[in-house]
């Protein structure tokens, strides 16, 4: 599907849900800014259409404090997938993901109705639902964003809040993989929305923990050439993950970053690049190596490997030995960060 047509594209989805008096909406495991607002918008949508009960769920928490503080403050209510009867729902949809991925708690062939997702991994052609996953478009809630205003739904504050927070996190305030439609909503948004709860969102309280992973991720960064791997070793939710990956990509002269750490006997792990296209591509290869699976956008990747009775340690140094492979770094001596651009001190004269 190209990222321009919309035309048609709601009737057709609307047709695909409808009659139906409840639906699931089911997002990826540790859900970020994008996935819920988009699933917030799906829902407003339906509302508007008539449907009863529209309930978002997803495995996992919302770990990282902006997140949090987003659900808090814009009141965002979802069940946690455990507790979920999904056979209790009239229509399934799943969004910012496709069925069958790993960051997806819904069981594999559980039939779905709709899927919203612009991940460039596998779009399910031949699906036998209806879909509208588009790689060329930055973010979800942008997708949605469209079918709101091709459905003529009035958006109230504070989703357009969330929606345009989705937006900017996942295109990286607008720095990557931008299409037209993601400008054309973040300008509509813009005036709909709420900026000083954008910008209590976007400055959350943090608590020590934060703190502690921080320290852990400094003292744990190995630069070799141009990349530089961040362990954290164990996390308290997979999100801090993402963060220290984004935190530790704005290093000087760095093109890759590799962040990883462990939550539940599964090594989560994040890659970013500056100049290279080709994260998600090095994710996918990141995680299949290692027994896992991983994927992405261009700049951004991401993925998981169950540990299945190896040590941390060692699924850790697997990963970053095929890194340093897959970059061509693997000749490079590795230097902790904390080392990197000290003066070296003169060796003291003979005496
Ligand atoms: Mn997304």
């Amino acid at each position: 599907m190209d990222g321009t047509n919309f035309n048609g594209m709601v009737g057709i989805f609307k047709q695909a849900i409808l009659p139906a008096s409840s639906v699931l909406i089911v997002t990826h495991d540790f859900p970020d800014p994008d996935c819920l607002a988009a699933a917030a918008g799906l829902s407003h949508l339906l509302t508007f259409w008539g449907v009863d009960k529209a309930v978002t769920t997803y495995g996992g928490f919302v770990g990282r404090a902006e997140n949090r503080a987003m659900v808090r403050l814009l009141d965002f209510s979802a069940a946690p997938f455990l507790l979920v009867d999904i056979k209790s729902f009239d229509r399934i949809i799943v969004v910012d993901a496709v069925p069958g991925g790993t960051n997806l708690s819904l069981p594999e062939g559980t039939p779905v109705d709709a899927v919203f997702d612009h991940h460039t991994r596998f779009p399910p052609v031949d699906a036998p639902y209806f879909w509208d996953v588009r790689p060329d478009i930055g973010a979800t809630s942008t997708l949605v964003c469209m079918y709101l205003k091709e459905a003529r739904c009035p958006i109230p504050s504070r989703l357009a809040t969330a929606l345009f927070y989705g937006i900017k996190t996942d295109t990286g305030d607008m720095g990557r993989e931008v299409s037209p439609q993601d400008k054309e909503c973040y300008k509509l948004l813009f005036d709909l929305m709420d900026h000083q709860t954008l910008a209590r969102i976007e400055h959350p309280e943090r608590d020590p923990e934060f703190f502690r992973t921080l320290h852990r991720a400094l003292t744990s960064m190995i630069v070799c050439g141009n990349a530089g791997h961040v362990f954290l070793d164990e996390v308290n939710t997979p999100d801090f993950v993402a963060e220290m990956a984004d935190l530790f990509h704005s290093l000087k002269d760095m093109e890759w970053t590799l962040c990883s750490g462990i939550y539940k006997d599964n090594l989560f792990f994040s890659i970013r690049c500056k100049t290279a296209d080709e994260a998600g591509k090095m994710a996918a290869a990141i995680g299949k190596e290692a027994g896992g699976s991983g994927g992405g956008h261009s700049k951004v990747g991401a993925g998981r490997i169950p540990l299945k009775n190896r040590s941390p340690k060692e699924v850790r140094d697997q990963v970053r030995r095929n890194v340093r492979k897959l970059l061509g770094v693997a000749s490079q001596p590795e230097l902790p960060l904390l080392r990197l651009g000290v003066p070296q001190l003169p060796a003291s004269p003979k005496t």
